[in-house]
């Protein structure tokens, strides 16, 4: 279905702004964190307006309250992913600590010096530092999949390293710079067929591809709220239900606990082994609105109309002359759009833009080795969701001439 994005943007108030008098927000910084509809606010005002209570620790009403719609969130938030239970989805504060969580509780019991890690060179930096401190402390092994000038990964080079046997194969779904979609299902496939454990980044394709972990076949997949319409402050971290029970606990404290000893403790059952401390309710409360909001709108419908509007940018962006696009073509890829100027640094790009409202990236993007491999320090990246519009992309491309004005 056609998505009316006319009527989507009416429920993203912070889309009517003004940067500053009389410029509107032309907002492409998905990537980075998305906007949140006024359904997310709302359920996180009320939260606080009518049920603000600790979770799992009292019996008076509101307390009641709290903990009902804390775990409700997890139950649609496993469903939206098709997990087979919520107990297989452990809330955290990111894709960032979803993928620490699996390296310090997963990895620390499970791999010894000289096991083998694959990860790729399009990984974020929260799939690569982890796996670096895990190397220093552990002496295990790191190999990488080789990303083609496409943009793409080599999966010949793939192949190759499975033939070593690696304990753990960890990669993005959907790259944050290049856009590229990983063939996820076929790698897991593969790394399964050797024994390996997949992790798959996903902190970029839950937000606009339709995900199904059990389909995928994924062992972990971690993903982040404030990418998909929900609060900062929480993620997700999905694993199988036989890895998650022999794992040990990452957090000790309160609420990860059956019982505690002065000298021993019980960890609780799964997912609050995992969860210590009072966690972010509100936020939970909003990760759970989100994904009602991104289900009604349909998965398909929002990749489809991201990559009709990713299509049209990357046509409109070729056209520029001294415009280097980098990633594959749209139908490789999400809605990312990472370019350089000749001449101009993406700073310069980004800042000019700013004065009409555009709202980008520029850096590294959290991906310093991908940008080494393209010799490159840093990129401009636009990104889109599904509130974008041809005329924002129109809007991004007239703006592009006037940088190259500025610095003729
Ligand atoms: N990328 C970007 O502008 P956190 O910060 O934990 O929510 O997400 C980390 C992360 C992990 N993997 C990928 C593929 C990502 O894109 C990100 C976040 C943002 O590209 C912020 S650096």
């Amino acid at each position: 279905m056609k998505l009316n994005v006319t009527e989507i943007r009416k429920d993203f108030p912070i889309l009517e702004r003004e940067t500053r008098s009389g410029v509107r927000l032309t907002y492409l910084d998905s990537t980075a964190t998305s906007q949140k509809p006024l359904s997310v606010i709302q359920a996180m005002d009320d939260f606080y307006r009518r049920s603000n209570a600790n979770i799992h620790r009292g019996v008076h009403t509101l307390a009641e309250e709290s903990t009902a719609l804390y775990e409700s969130a997890r139950d649609r938030i496993a469903k939206f992913i098709n997990a087979g239970s919520a107990r297989q989805i452990i809330y955290t504060r990111n894709t960032t600590e979803s993928i620490n969580l699996v390296a310090y509780s997963w990895a620390r019991a499970n791999l010894k010096q000289g096991d083998l890690v694959i990860l790729t060179e399009m990984e974020h930096h929260s799939n690569l530092v982890p796996w670096h401190m895990l190397q220093a402390e552990r002496g295990i092994e790191l190999d990488f999949i080789t990303v083609t000038e496409d943009g793409v990964l080599d999966l010949e080079v793939y192949k190759s390293l499975l033939s070593r046997r690696p304990k753990l194969v960890s990669f993005t779904h959907m790259s944050n710079v290049l856009g590229t979609v990983n063939p996820a299902a076929e790698m897991i496939k593969l790394a399964h067929e050797v024994d390996a454990i997949v992790l798959v980044d996903g902190a970029q394709s839950v937000p606009h591809l339709k995900v199904d972990v059990q389909a995928l076949d994924a062992d972990f997949y971690a993903f982040s709220a404030h990418k998909m319409c929900g609060p900062t402050g929480i993620g997700a971290l999905y694993g199988k239900i036989e890895l998650l029970e022999a794992m040990p606990p990452f957090l000790g404290g309160g609420d990860m606990i059956k019982e505690v000893k002065l000298r021993s403790f019980r960890a609780n059952t799964l997912p609050h082994k995992f969860e210590a401390g009072t966690p972010a309710i509100a936020e939970a409360i909003g990760f759970g609105a989100a994904v009602d909001y991104l289900t009604k709108i349909g998965m398909e419908n929002i990749s489809a109309h991201e990559h009709e509007i990713t299509e049209y940018a990357l046509e409109r962006l070729e056209e520029i002359p001294g415009l280097k696009l980098f990633g594959p073509s749209a139908d490789k890829k999400g809605g990312v759009a990472a370019f350089t100027l000749d001449g101009i640094h993406p700073h310069d790009v980004a800042q000019i833009l700013d004065q009409d409202g555009i709202a980008i990236r520029a850096g590294h993007h959290c991906a310093q080795p991908l940008h080494e491999k393209f010799g490159i320090p840093a990129t401009s990246r636009a990104s889109f969701y599904m509130y974008n519009t041809k005329e924002e992309v129109d809007l991004l491309v007239n703006g592009i001439y006037k940088v190259k004005e500025t610095f003729k």
